[in-house]
């Protein structure tokens, strides 16, 4: 028997598993009750590593389509088709006639982290879409336009805090996102032992809801709203203290100006949520000793996310609640140093070049994939014809899934790299699967950046694989896209990503090895593998590391690897003002983009809340966005792929409907069409649904080609 510590790569919360094998089986997995962040916490996901690891339908090796079938070949005949398929589209039709694709999975995955940039490079083109724009980019854009940097998101400092006023988010069945704290409902629950409160606002009684001290249903899409209104009921009431935030903050007046119209009495209406509630949402924030607003999916995937994101962090900034324990704050992993010295930047932009078909501005070098199928469908120069996704699944997870089926069914060539024959994949020429995550080791640059602790964590491969992993196979379309054929050696990557990050340094006055010998730094690493290396490099110049010699009790890798449990460096440290990376130096309160939307915003004032239905997504449990849906021990039981309804909308639908189906109105064929041009805001109605009649949504849905062998049952 054998036991190796790893991280979860499933969700945000990276908790810590213990996993014991024998052989190459898989005896048990459970939560690693010493990994000091946490402490044994494990989520019915965690456990179905072992599930993933042997599931037969999982590919092993690379398959090319052969007519409606597939066929598993070599890797070497796998890229040779790449190569085959992909080049000959970019010759004709350039490199804009590429698109790429980028889902979750790859923040999860080292491949993802240090191979996907050079992969965009080597592609050549500006389509490059990911599950961002799905998802936290609304966050991006506010983090980039406020402080400079569209990574630092302020995190809601859970552990310490007084006061937690949650908007669109469900920890309690998704663990928590940017926000990786692992047992997120057990930390909710400390906030409450210790005498604070949680606030949770969400359309719907959401588990996390049921277990707030108070639950707020706000309207959908309306939490800009509310958090404008909140802003209004600060300055309103004079509970601002920007106090010792003061001198690193700017345009707070702005601001004050902007919002004049979103009093609590205006916003009422459409939000649903009473102007008193609203004054007391606000005095409750500013009197808590340490309070935060930390708003989610709920709050960002919706019409007025930016918006939404902005307006939640003005709240903590008026209440001084940015950058303080307790508050909102800004991460520091220890693979990182805590920059020191005067603030500002470069500040940060959008839109430096647009999408071809609508003109949507690029954010961080990527286009919204909600335009995906146009760039796809849409004749002309620039038009997308191949296609590269990793680790996505855009055809379920992004909107208009049976447009995206068609687009996809289009394309002259697609290559997935992912484990899974799914509705996106399916559409493949060439699969090329990565290994399992118990056959790949890992360090979470993504989410300890995300932490609301300082903790560092190394987690080993569970078995070995004749395999390429996943940064070998991403390397080796790097060099394909680069023209260098199917011989070229992939050190050629593996070394320039390591130089990247070498070379960084070097240049970097604040590093430890600033302005040292290139060479001599690369050799003390060059007996690592190439992940390896880089997570050495970038421990070892850390804020704990052993600088290359400049602290010799310092962290490096090999330390890091006597602890398997991982090393807590303890709770998150005030960053002002250094952190701030805005060209004016100070926090933009009023950055005029922003200012400039709260018009479409204002035009909101006038929606009633009542008379339209919508509707909006939620996360459960024991699945995982639109991929883990093969593990059986994940489903079973209640159908659970369900629509909710407020009981007194339903009986008012099903009146609603008897009437209607009494008329002849619905059932008849083209209904739907003509219903799906309708907005719902603009009050259509839908047919009643049958309560009571519970269909799978995976099943009902899934238009386009029929399934390809077994492996088709990923999705049930
Ligand atoms: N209706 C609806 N749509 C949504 C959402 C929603 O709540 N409702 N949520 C949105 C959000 S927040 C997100 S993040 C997106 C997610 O959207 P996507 O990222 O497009 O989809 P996932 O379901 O996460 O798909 C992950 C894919 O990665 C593969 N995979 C798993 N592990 C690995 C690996 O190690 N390497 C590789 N190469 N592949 C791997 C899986 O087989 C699967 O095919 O969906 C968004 N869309
Ligand atoms: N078990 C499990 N865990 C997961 C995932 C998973 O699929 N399954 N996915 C992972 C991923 S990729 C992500 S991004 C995170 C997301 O994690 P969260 O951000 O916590 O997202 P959800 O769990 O979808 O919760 C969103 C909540 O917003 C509510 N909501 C919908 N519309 C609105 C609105 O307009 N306003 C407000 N205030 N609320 C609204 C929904 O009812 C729902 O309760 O979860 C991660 N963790
Ligand atoms: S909560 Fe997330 S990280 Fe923790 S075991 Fe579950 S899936 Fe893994
Ligand atoms: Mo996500």
């Amino acid at each position: 028997m054998t036991t190796t510590f790893v991280t979860c790569p499933l969700c945000e919360a990276t908790c810590g598993l213990e996993v014991t094998s024998k052989g190459s089986d898989v005896v048990r997995i459970r939560g690693d009750r010493e990994d000091p962040f946490s402490r044994g916490f494990i989520c019915p996901k965690g456990s179905t590593l072992k599930h993933l690891h042997v599931d037969p339908d999982r590919l092993r090796a690379p398959v090319v389509r052969d007519g409606d079938d597939w066929r598993e070949v070599s890797w070497d005949e796998a890229f040779a088709e790449v190569e085959r398929l992909l080049m000959p589209v970019l010759e004709e039709h350039g490199r804009e006639s590429l698109g790429l694709y980028l889902g979750n999975p790859n923040v999860h995955t080292m491949a993802g982290q240090l191979y996907v940039i050079p992969l965009v490079f080597a592609g050549g083109s500006k389509n490059i879409f990911s599950a961002s724009t799905v998802d936290q980019m609304p966050k991006h854009v506010s983090s980039g336009l406020m402080w400079g940097d569209p990574l630092s998101f302020p995190l809601p400092d859970i552990d310490r805090t007084d006061y937690l006023l949650m908007l669109g988010a469900d920890p309690y069945e998704s663990n928590g996102s940017l926000c990786t704290a692992p047992d997120f409902p057990g930390r909710l629950e400390a906030i409450q032992a210790r005498g604070g409160k949680v606030v949770v606002v969400d359309p719907r009684r959401s588990k996390t809801a049921e277990h707030a001290d108070e639950h707020i249903a706000v309207v959908p899409g309306t939490d800009a709203l509310l958090l404008c209104g909140i802003a209004h009921a600060i300055f309103d009431e004079g509970l601002d203290e920007v106090g010792r935030l003061a001198p690193h903050v700017t345009g707070v007046d702005e601001v004050r100006e902007a919002l004049e119209e979103f009093t609590p009495e205006a916003v009422a209406g459409p939000t649903g949520v009473e102007a008193g509630t609203i004054r007391q949402l606000a005095r409750d924030l500013a009197a808590a000793p340490a309070g935060v607003v930390y708003g989610r999916i709920g709050n960002h995937t919706v019409e007025f996310g930016t918006l939404g994101a902005w307006a939640a962090d003005v709240c903590n900034v008026l209440t001084g609640n940015l950058d303080r324990p307790g508050g909102a704050m800004f991460a520091s992993p220890p693979y990182t140093r805590i920059p020191q010295g005067e603030p500002g930047g470069r500040g940060f932009a959008t839109g430096r070049w647009t999408s071809r078909v609508k003109g949507h501005p690029e954010v961080r070098g990527e286009l919204p994939v909600a335009t995906l199928a146009d760039e796809i469908e849409t004749p002309g120069d620039g038009q997308i014809r191949a296609f590269l996704s990793v680790a996505g699944n855009p055809v379920r997870s992004c909107p208009n899934s049976e447009r995206l089926d068609a687009a996809f069914a289009g394309l002259e060539a697609y290559i997935a790299v992912d484990p899974y024959i799914n509705e996106t994949t399916r559409h493949a020429d060439v699969i090329l699967p990565p290994p399992s995550a118990l056959e790949r080791s890992h360090y979470d640059f993504a989410f300890s950046a995300n932490a609301v602790r300082r903790v560092a964590k190394y987690s080993p491969a569970v078995f070995t694989t004749d395999a390429p992993d996943e940064g070998e196979i991403l390397a080796r379309l790097v060099l394909l896209l680069m023209g260098a054929g199917l011989d070229a050696d992939t050190d050629l990557v593996h070394d320039q990503v390591l130089d990247h990050f070498v070379d960084r340094e070097l240049r970097d006055e604040t590093s430890p090895i600033f302005g040292r010998d290139k060479d001599e730094i690369v050799a003390e690493l060059t007996s690592l593998a190439p992940v390896e290396r880089v997570i050495d490099l970038r421990l070892r110049t850390g804020s704990f590391g052993d600088g290359f010699g400049a602290d010799p009790d310092g962290l490096t890798l090999t330390r890091l690897r006597e602890k398997p449990h991982g090393i807590d460096y303890g709770p998150l440290v005030e960053r002002f003002p250094a952190a701030i990376c805005t060209e004016s130096g100070k926090v933009e309160l009023a950055p005029p983009s922003v200012i400039d939307d709260l018009e479409r915003l204002r035009d909101t004032l006038a929606r009633s809340a009542n008379g339209t239905l919508r509707l909006v997504g939620r996360r459960q449990l024991r699945s995982n966005n639109s991929w883990m849906h093969n593990m059986s021990v994940l489903v079973k039981g209640e159908e659970r792929c369900t629509l909710l309804v407020n009981p007194v909308d339903a009986a008012e639908l099903r009146a609603r409907g008897r009437v209607e189906r009494a008329r002849g109105v619905t059932g008849r064929k083209g209904d739907r069409a003509r219903r799906s041009d309708r907005r719902h805001d603009e009050g259509s109605r839908e047919p009643a649904p049958r309560l009571g009649s519970r269909r799978s949504a995976n099943t009902d849905e899934c238009g386009g080609r029929p399934p390809r062998r077994e492996h088709q049952r990923t999705h049930r």
